[in-house]
């Protein structure tokens, strides 16, 4: 004979005794449903870096590599450490557009957004996840938090970076201490609604104000950038910067971009799922 469990009364309830913490649940009752996690990576020439980065990859549910024929051997190194990747090759027409092919390539409810060279730590997918647990849409890493920072920003790419920050947060009317860092969450639910067109780097500008304009719930949270592992950034910081300020100003004057469906209407990712990572959030 099964002994009855003193913590459940015949009719479901608990029987427990009542303290200021009343009715706890108890997760192991619960079915919890964890949602997927595609990685999305552009690579140009980064397979000394992937040698890194891929091993790293543990907690993903797929991986998307959208590589610019690269020359030295990337798409075979991806084979190699990661059989199970899928490898998309396009012409090197920017970051931009490699990220938007990585998205449009992707399957699981949520998509991160990392670079190849190994500045970004696949450690700290954790943090994002958690903020896309508790509900928010868009979750953007930012080197200026607390805990966060940066080995890898140059003096004038800092000043252009905190200037062009400040710009985007008055005519958007948003808190965010960082615009132009490339580690991103987003539920994939809400990628259509981010109407991404950018081909360079100004695709991580056009992905915060649209998150904006489109009303998705979005939060900011600390994260390490490292110096690039081996090579050179592809970034020109005056060319780059320009395409970021044309971006941010020719968005503005756009409307809003049209809920359908209304941010309200995502589903909040399960309970189960919760950590206990704090984030500069903002609900709009
Ligand atoms: N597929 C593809 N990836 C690119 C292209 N340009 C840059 N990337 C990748 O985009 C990521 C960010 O570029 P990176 O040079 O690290 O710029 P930084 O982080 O701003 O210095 C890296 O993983 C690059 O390999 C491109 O034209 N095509
Ligand atoms: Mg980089």
């Amino acid at each position: 004979m099964q002994t009855p469990d003193p913590l459940v009364r015949a009719d479901g309830a608990s029987s427990a005794p009542t303290t200021g913490h009343a009715q706890r649940i108890d997760l192991g009752r619960h079915r919890t449903h964890w949602p997927t996690v595609t990685a999305v990576i552009p690579t140009l020439n980064e397979a000394d870096n992937l040698r890194w980065l891929l091993p790293r990859l543990t907690a993903v549910d797929e991986v998307v590599v959208v590589d610019g024929e690269s020359t030295d051997g990337t798409v075979q190194l991806t084979r190699l450490l990661r059989p199970d990747a899928v490898i998309i090759i396009e012409p090197p027409a920017g970051k931009g557009r490699a990220v938007r092919t990585g998205m449009s390539a992707a399957s699981s409810d949520v998509i991160i957004m990392l670079d190849a060279d190994g500045s970004m730590d696949p450690a700290e997918f954790g943090a994002f996840l958690a903020l896309i647990g508790r509900g928010f849409d868009f979750v953007k890493g930012t080197r200026y938090g607390c805990g966060g920072g940066s080995d890898d920003l140059t003096l004038l790419r800092n000043k252009g970076n905190r200037w062009l920050t400040r710009l985007a947060n008055l005519l958007y009317r948003t808190k965010w201490t960082d615009l132009c860092y490339g580690y991103v969450a987003v539920r994939r639910s809400a990628v259509e609604r981010l109407q991404l067109t950018s081909t360079g780097f100004e695709i991580e500008t056009e992905m915060c104000v649209n998150a904006v304009r489109s009303g998705l719930r979005i939060a900011e949270i600390a994260s390490h950038e490292r110096d690039r592992r081996f090579g050179e950034s592809n970034l020109k910081t005056f060319r780059d910067g320009w395409r970021v300020l044309k971006t941010m100003i020719r968005l503005r004057f756009r409307g809003r971009i049209q809920q359908d469906p209304a941010p309200q209407a995502l589903e909040p990712l399960p309970v189960g799922w919760q950590s206990t990572a704090l984030g500069r959030a903002e609900s709009r």
